[in-house]
């Protein structure tokens, strides 16, 4: 681990380049080849990420603003004051300004993210905006443990955008376990869940008009080029995603348009014409489904808030 001394400081745990060569090469040798959904977020991928968040088609986030605007006053009343906050998967930091711009004295804030120069941007910002707030900033891979600060406040884990339905369901039980044991009795969870609905409001927001999901799945290709030597040809493969109904679940993949052989520094992977990557899964929950599996977890629901459309869920949960 490096520190580094800054307006914020820098917890730096970001895996290394043989970590990810390890990964890379496992997930590709499975019958049914699979890359973990955290490799789409490179510099580029954020930044297309980013671009999604913003697409017409692509409703949670705006959904998820208009709940945190709307309800920031309730929801600022749950975290309570002189509470540290903090955020898995920072990204750009608008959510959590919002809430900012709400809370009754903070006394710091921990952003949490893979994406080193997205976080550092972010975290910057922040220690720019509020001159009193400690600001730390950890690259982490948030779904492996690492160690958070000691700091003597209640906390609060803010984890928006429905990222946790980008777990599986027994990842996802284990995941808010682990935090619900390293969190106190009382602490909060705010967290943000996509709810279930129509098929094709679901396949148009991950199968945008303007391509962007697609090249925000294909980037992977191009990282594993420039990250392990790998010689993938983007042209030759193609973004498929469809709404797993029996799962509940979005299932994003990466299409091999034709028979191939690639390259990942001199292993051979094999495609045959039409077979996938699986990149990512993205579950939709109803309210109940996923109190359920939080309170398995160690979680109780104190408060829930829907948008008025009614796509999506902001909760707010505190430690058994
Ligand atoms: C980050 N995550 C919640 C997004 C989702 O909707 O599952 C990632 C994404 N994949 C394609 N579009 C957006």
């Amino acid at each position: 681990m490096r520190t580094d001394q800054r307006a914020y400081e820098l917890l730096d745990f970001q895996p290394t380049i043989t970590d990810l060569r390890m990964e890379v090469l496992d997930g590709l040798r499975r019958q049914q080849k699979r890359l973990d959904c955290k490799l789409l977020y490179d510099e580029r991928g954020s930044t297309l990420f980013e671009e999604i968040t913003t697409l017409p088609e692509y409703y949670p986030t705006r959904a998820e603003m208009e709940i945190l605007r709307q309800h920031a006053k309730d929801i600022a009343a749950c975290i309570g004051e002189k509470s540290a906050l903090i955020e898995l998967g920072s990204g750009s930091g608008k959510k959590v300004r919002l809430l900012f711009s709400k809370l009754p004295d903070p006394v710091a804030y921990m952003a949490v993210d893979i994406s080193k120069e997205f976080l550092q941007m972010s975290a910057e910002g922040l220690a720019g905006e509020h001159p009193g707030l400690k600001v730390v900033a950890i690259c982490a891979d948030y779904t492996q443990p690492f160690e958070l600060p000691h700091l003597p406040a209640k906390k609060v884990l803010f984890f928006p955008g429905s990222t946790f339905g980008n777990f599986d369901p027994p990842q996802g039980q284990r995941f808010l376990s682990r935090w619900s044991r390293m969190l106190a009795k009382g602490d909060g969870l705010l967290i943000g869940i996509d709810l279930k609905k129509s098929s094709d409001v679901l396949h148009s927001a991950y199968n945008d008009s303007t391509g962007v999901t697609a090249a925000f799945n294909l980037n992977l290709l191009a990282r594993l080029n420039r990250e392990l030597g790998a010689d993938f040809q983007l042209h030759r493969f193609e973004h498929y995603a469809f709404y797993n109904e029996f799962e509940s679940r979005i299932e994003m993949h990466i299409r091999s348009r034709e028979d191939q052989v690639v390259t990942i520094g001199n292993v051979p992977i094999h495609f045959h014409v039409g077979e996938t990557i699986h990149t990512e899964n993205s579950y939709k929950f109803s309210v109940h489904s996923f109190h359920d599996l939080a309170k398995k977890s160690g979680f109780s629901s104190v408060q829930v808030w829907t948008d008025s459309a009614g796509l999506f869920s902001v909760h707010y949960l505190e430690v058994d």
